[in-house]
């Protein structure tokens, strides 16, 4: 029989993605009265479940999962989480309010992504045109020194964009941000060859920060309620401040970018987090 001409593709339904993983950003706040009703073995309990759960080697363990101790008020402990399988992600967060510290870690802030390739990453001839427009003779030899590192680079760049790892850095930085849709500055009416030029401003003002500031971009359109999750992880606490400062100056993010919440915080094993938090 004859397929109509606006099918589906014929591709089972499914909660995975074709590639890349699901994200999740979760933020908890201790409920210290929650926590004074515990009995000590009741305590011992809890501390035992969380640590487990949250062990990134442990078997069943989501992909990825960071601990982290958070500066704000807003919450206490900071999770970052991503798998290819979103119920992986979930179980985590119903894993906790189904431990003994279901009631004690109480969830206050959370982020639902993607990973993703942005469209405004140069595909190798877009990187040579850009070599071109800047000036760089085809005929010099320096120019077919950056096309083929470039060529090694980002098969590279792009795994990590797709499957992060996660640095060996101890601050980490969160924030949710927008490209805004005001009258007079409306990200989704330029034309991409505007757009690209703006993130190609932006890719050369993050690549200086090389060393000191990793970042992920992950995407939440249709996701949550903003369109991005930047999340930064700093070698010290003082380049996450400079980055977000300089990085305000990049036209794409002057005039174009909104941000949520900032959550700040600090990377640890889940045992020491939890005994930050003093659990
Ligand atoms: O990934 C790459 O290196 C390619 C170039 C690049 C893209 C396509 C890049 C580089 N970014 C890209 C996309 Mn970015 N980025 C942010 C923020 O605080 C702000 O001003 C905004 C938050 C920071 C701090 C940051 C850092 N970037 C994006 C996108 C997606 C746009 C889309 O697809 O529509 C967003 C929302 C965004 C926001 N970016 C870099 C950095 C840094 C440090 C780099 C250089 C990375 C490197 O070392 O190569």
């Amino acid at each position: 029989m004859q397929r109509p001409q606006h099918a589906p593709p014929a591709t089972p339904p499914t909660i995975k993605m074709s590639e890349g993983w699901h994200c999740l950003h979760l933020y908890l706040r201790v409920n210290q009265k929650e926590w004074q009703q515990l009995a000590d073995y009741q305590r011992a309990e809890g501390l035992e479940q969380l640590t487990q759960l949250l062990d990134p080697n442990r078997e069943g363990a989501p992909k990825r999962i960071q601990t982290s101790v958070v500066s704000r008020h807003e919450a206490d402990l900071g999770l970052m989480v991503l798998d290819p399988d979103p119920l992986v992600i979930n179980g985590i967060r119903q894993g906790i309010r189904a431990s003994r510290f279901g009631s004690v870690l109480v969830p206050t802030y959370s982020f639902v992504s993607i990973t993703e390739i942005s469209e405004y990453v140069p595909s190798i001839e877009q990187y040579a045109e850009r070599l071109k427009r800047e000036g760089t003779d085809p005929s010099d030899p320096a120019f077919q020194a950056k096309i083929t590192a470039y060529e090694q680079r980002l098969p590279m760049m792009n795994q990590q964009r797709m499957y992060p790892d996660f640095p060996p850095f101890p601050i980490s930085c969160f924030y949710p941000m927008n490209k805004i849709r005001h009258p007079n500055a409306n990200w989704y009416q330029l034309p991409f060859s505007e757009r690209a030029d703006l993130m190609a401003e932006h890719a050369t003002s993050g690549i200086k920060f090389a060393g000191r500031v990793s970042q992920l971009i992950t995407a939440s359109t249709g996701f949550d309620d903003w369109e991005w999750g930047v999340t930064l992880w700093g070698r010290a606490p003082e380049h996450i401040k400079e980055i977000v400062y300089t990085m305000r100056f990049d036209s794409a993010s002057a005039r174009y970018a909104e941000f949520g919440p900032f959550y700040l915080s600090y990377i640890m094993s889940p045992a020491d987090a939890l005994k930050e938090l003093r659990l």
